[in-house]
């Protein structure tokens, strides 16, 4: 049997911050060898919410360079642009068909986005699962690592395939593949330096509430030594009363490579000052590496498209025949 495939991406509205590196790259990384992996930079999901033109390009180009400086090996895995694949935006019309539009209004992003969005809510935001639902169901996905905050769109992303199976399939023969989501227990939700009952988010108003992949040591230690914190002596874990700490805490955890017990030993006497410091310090030397590759994949703009292109070839072979085969069982004419 061949491996399992694996489908995930990351949206270029913003630069990656811990959150999105913790909850879900991080996760590609330790699992790309022991699957068939896609990883795409989600642009079309960009959109979704108001974005600038100018900056849609590069943005894409720079959130694949990290995918690279993080450590995706193309060995194992493909790295490309979604909006290259025109398949994503077709089997979102087919999907679409068949969506109850009281599915998508339900759903938590669209509830927190569309009240930021104020009175302007694109149709885009409210159908953007089913989107991510075609982006998954394309290539036959067995698993899907990404973020306890996206649970609910994979949930979606299955129950569509059910209603596409039952609908239009044959009952040994599904038209689409049921997908899993892989959400990691430690780093499933980062949440924000400044309010640790929310996530970190690229689109928090507040650059403090976020440590971002590219920060320079100095921004990390100014985020670090502004972020929220509490009165209270000694450093613990799973306090519900001091979510800032955990957070703090198993960022250092993580970060470290040390085991939560053992943070919690080192921490429970020490207070703030000089946790930050300790903290400040291993972020830093976290992200050098990443940081180092980065600067010299986006100096090498033609191996960047090459990696890119390369990528599509492969994604587009399996994203068309995805494509046809939902065509043909909900009764399609092909071309003559
Ligand atoms: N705070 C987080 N903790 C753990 N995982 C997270 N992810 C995002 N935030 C956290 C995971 O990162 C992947 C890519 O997310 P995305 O950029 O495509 O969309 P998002 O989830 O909407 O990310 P942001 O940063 O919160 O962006 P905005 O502010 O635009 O909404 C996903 O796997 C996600 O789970």
């Amino acid at each position: 049997m061949g491996k399992q495939r694996v489908l995930s991406g990351v949206q270029p509205t913003g630069n990656l911050h811990l959150g999105n590196y913790l909850g879900a790259i991080r996760n590609w990384v330790e699992i790309q060898d022991r699957f068939e992996n896609y990883f795409c930079v989600v642009d079309l999901h960009a959109i979704t919410v108001p974005h600038d033109a100018k900056a849609l390009a590069e943005n894409s180009y720079a959130i694949a360079a990290l995918y690279l400086a993080c450590g995706i090996d193309l060995e194992h895995s493909n790295i490309f642009i979604q909006s290259h694949i025109s398949a994503h935006a077709e089997l979102t019309w087919l999907l679409n068909c068949i969506t109850p539009i009281n599915w998508l209004q339900g759903m938590i992003q669209f509830k927190e986005k569309a009240v930021k969005q104020g009175q302007n809510v694109g149709t885009g935001l409210l159908d953007y699962p089913v989107l991510m639902a075609a982006d998954i169901l394309l290539y036959d996905a067995d698993k899907v690592p990404v973020g306890e905050d996206q649970k609910q769109h994979i949930e979606l992303t299955r129950d569509l395939a059910i209603r596409m199976n039952d609908q239009f399939g044959k009952k040994k023969k599904p038209v689409l593949k049921m997908p899993e989501p892989m959400i990691r227990k430690d780093g499933a939700r980062v949440m924000s330096l400044t309010d640790g009952t929310k996530k970190m988010s690229k689109s928090d108003p507040s650059e403090l509430s976020r440590i971002e992949l590219l920060d320079s040591p100095e921004t990390i230690a100014k985020k670090i030594k502004k972020c929220k914190t509490d009165p209270a002596r000694g450093l613990e874990f799973d306090n519900p009363e001091r979510p800032e700490c955990h957070n703090l805490l198993t960022l250092y955890s993580i970060l470290s490579g040390q085991r939560k017990e053992t943070v919690a030993t080192e921490c429970a006497e020490i207070g703030w000052g000089q946790f930050k410091p300790l903290l400040t310090e291993t972020a830093v030397e976290a992200l050098r590496p990443i940081q180092e590759k980065y600067a010299e994949v986006m100096d090498d703009r033609s191996y960047l498209e090459s990696v890119l292109r390369q990528g599509r070839e492969s994604a587009e072979a399996i994203a068309s025949a995805t494509l046809d085969r939902v065509k043909t069982a909900m009764g399609f004419s092909t071309p003559v």
